[in-house]
């Protein structure tokens, strides 16, 4: 009862001393100074050319709950019966993939370069037909880009198997210059890491880049007012606004989520 009374006594009084000592002081500040890795020197080189790009970030939610049950289903079937290369299994990335491409052709400004014309030194845009999509890897030695080559012609489970084998050789440190090099447009998954919104950055010699972040469950209503479980994912565009204005990006970031919420759809272009 003492005991009770006494602590009671001091939470109550105001001005009693407080019982934490100070932190005690662990030195003077010291600093190292450490070279960047190759990856990282790379990194710095691309990333300040970056900083010429004016960029305009364009985020949208899409819903993966059609795209996460066609996965479910493809994902059981090749689990018995695997596909060329081995491939027992798909992410959501190669869909992704894929509905990029399929917008680029028709929005190709979207797949272009800005040069300089040599003879009047004006700004000029170089079209490209091939969809050479860059991949931005997290790897045991950071950030690496590598690159899906002419990805109209691929089909999912084809793109599916490059993005595998580009993977295995990033996790490797094995990926080839032609492998590195050659890209028009790149796609960034930190989803798969976590993250809800991403603020991507446009690398040279490219005018767009896709954030993706991670997929989450939430309670939606349907269009009878019912509350239903929906996943969703957030898409973040980052456009370089010299030369793509945000109706653009817009109108063709819609398409993107046109073919990745009804994923069916795709099936009529794919070759
Ligand atoms: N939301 C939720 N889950 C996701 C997801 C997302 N956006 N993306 C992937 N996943 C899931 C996959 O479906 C898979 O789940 P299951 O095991 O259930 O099938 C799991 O996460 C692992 O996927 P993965 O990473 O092996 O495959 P992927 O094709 O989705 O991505 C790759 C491949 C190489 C892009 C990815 O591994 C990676 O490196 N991401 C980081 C990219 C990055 O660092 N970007 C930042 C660049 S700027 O610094």
């Amino acid at each position: 009862v003492y005991q009770f009374a006494k602590q009671r006594d001091t939470a109550s009084t105001p001005s009693s001393q407080p019982t934490t000592s100070p932190a005690p002081t662990s030195g003077p500040q010291t600093e190292t100074v450490t070279q960047l890795s190759n990856t990282q020197h790379q990194m710095f080189k691309t990333m300040t050319k970056s900083l010429n790009i004016p960029h305009f970030l364009y985020a949208q939610e899409i819903d993966f709950s059609g795209l996460s049950k066609l996965r479910s289903r493809l994902n059981h079937t090749l689990a018995k019966v695997p596909a060329a290369n081995d491939l027992t299994k798909l992410s959501f990335l190669p869909f992704i993939i894929k509905a990029v491409s399929m917008t680029l052709t028709q929005y190709p400004i979207l797949n272009a370069r800005v040069d300089t014309d040599p003879k009047t030194s004006k700004p000029v845009l170089v079209m490209r037909n091939q969809h050479n999509i860059g991949i931005a890897m997290d790897t045991p030695s950071g950030l690496i880009v590598p690159v899906i080559k002419n990805v109209s012609s691929l089909n999912i489970l084809s793109i599916a198997s490059e993005l595998n084998r580009l993977q295995s050789l990033a996790s490797n440190g094995k990926l080839t210059t032609p492998d590195l090099s050659g890209g028009t447009i790149t796609v960034s998954n930190i989803g798969s890491i976590g993250g809800t919104y991403v603020s991507p950055v446009i690398v040279e010699r490219e005018v767009a880049i896709l954030g993706i972040g991670k997929m989450i469950t939430i309670p939606a209503f349907d269009e009878e007012g019912k509350v239903v479980r929906r996943e969703v994912c957030n898409f973040s565009w980052s456009a370089d606004h010299r030369v793509v204005d945000g109706a653009t990006m817009a109108r063709a970031a819609e398409v993107v989520r046109a073919f990745v919420e009804d994923p069916d759809s795709m099936v009529v272009h794919l070759r």
